[in-house]
């Protein structure tokens, strides 16, 4: 089965409840739907993110990389051939979501041709993750209905903070009434988009001492370096990379170096092939990983959870899979459901991707 050609649709849905985090704001999933075409007939399709505050890319640049760069780059290539797909485009630099959006699509073509679940293709190792819930800028109080509300609704109790704000008390206020009100048995981590330095978050970290928040994701910028690793060797939680370990080198050097010891894994950034190196390297190296969200539809959540569930390591933890019910609409054909904090694997050849044409057409760009 070969590659004929790579489409990339810019296409855009509106937020419902916008997100508001330390290092930007989503307001419109202006996102680009991957196709790949090949020689059988068989179309593989994922879904791409731009992120121009973590990666560097925009919905223009997405849709230029992919029909300028790698679409002749990858033609005529077998699509089983993923090693060598990653090859080519490594010869582009950066472009991170635009590479993993076509390796995911790739890998969805093979399993549609298999007659497979791509999750099985993967690891098989279960048909579900248990799911948590992003907590973006808002008041504390309000931060505590959405969280019950979605515990009632969803039966989600894990959540993420998105923290970073100044002055740090308005992250540590939050931080206690999600504690207080959900109980001791919610799990509760926080998020900073490196929104503070090493010594804010230091502060942070002793304020919320008494509140048993699981780690601290991304806490301040780790190329300063030395403050990061104080800050990692100092903290009595984990210290997570997310936007500081996109790939598997920048994973293994903020791991090695002392920068985190706690792991997101994104296949939005990594696709399938990649984020299957970073979870060995994790795994062999005594690291935890959780599957983060890269503020995904419904199409990206459910390469997430294909992912998710093929390893035992990112199966461990609740992965982030719920941003989406924050979206107006959607694109796949059945909606994803979250039910008892959980989302099931489609049983189904491929990555379970099904397009509904009409909103499509209706959500498309151009
Ligand atoms: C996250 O975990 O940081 C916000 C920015 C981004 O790149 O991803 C989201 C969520
Ligand atoms: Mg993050």
């Amino acid at each position: 089965m070969n590659i004929t050609r790579i489409e990339a649709i810019p296409y855009s849905i509106p937020y419902v409840h916008p997100l508001h985090f330390a290092s930007g704001s989503v307001t419109e999933a202006d996102h680009v739907l991957v196709r790949v075409h090949t020689d059988e007939g068989i179309v593989g399709t994922a879904d791409t993110p731009p992120r121009p505050y973590t990666y560097g890319e925009t919905q223009k640049s997405i849709v230029a990389v992919i029909e300028d760069i790698f679409s002749p780059q990858l033609s005529g290539l077998d699509a089983f051939a993923r090693e060598r797909m990653q090859t080519v485009m490594d010869r582009t630099f950066h472009n991170q979501t635009a590479k993993g959006a076509v390796d995911i699509a790739v890998w969805d073509a093979i399993g549609q041709l298999l007659g497979q679940p791509v999750s099985t293709l993967l690891g098989g190792y279960t048909d579900h993750m248990s799911v948590s819930h992003m907590l973006g800028f808002k008041p504390a109080e309000q931060l505590l209905e959405i969280a019950l509300e979605f515990r009632e609704t969803y039966g989600i109790t894990t959540f993420k903070l998105k923290t970073g704000r100044h002055p740090v008390s308005l992250d540590v206020e939050a931080a206690r009434v999600l504690r207080e009100g959900l109980g001791p048995e919610a799990r509760i981590y926080m998020d900073a988009n490196r929104g503070w330095s090493a010594n804010e978050a230091s502060e942070v970290l002793r304020l919320t001492a008494d509140l048993g928040m699981e780690f601290l994701e991304e806490p301040d910028d780790a190329r300063e370096v030395m403050g990061r690793r104080r800050l990692v060797s100092t903290s009595p939680i984990p210290i997570a990379a997310d936007e500081s370990a996109p790939n598997l080198g920048t994973a293994a050097k903020e791991l090695l170096s002392g920068g985190a010891n706690l792991l997101a894994i994104k296949t939005a950034r990594s696709g399938f092939t990649e984020a299957t190196k970073i979870v060995g390297l994790a795994e062999g190296l005594g690291v935890d990983v959780y599957v983060g969200n890269q503020i995904d539809t419904q199409v990206g959540t459910i390469a997430s959870v294909t992912f998710g569930a093929a390893f035992s390591h990112t199966s461990k933890r609740a992965g982030e899979l719920s941003n989406f019910l924050d979206m107006a609409d959607d694109l796949l054909a059945e909606p994803l459901r979250i039910v008892d904090g959980k989302i099931h694997v489609r049983d189904v050849p491929g990555v379970g991707t099904v397009i509904d044409e009409d909103k499509l057409a209706y959500y498309r760009a151009r």
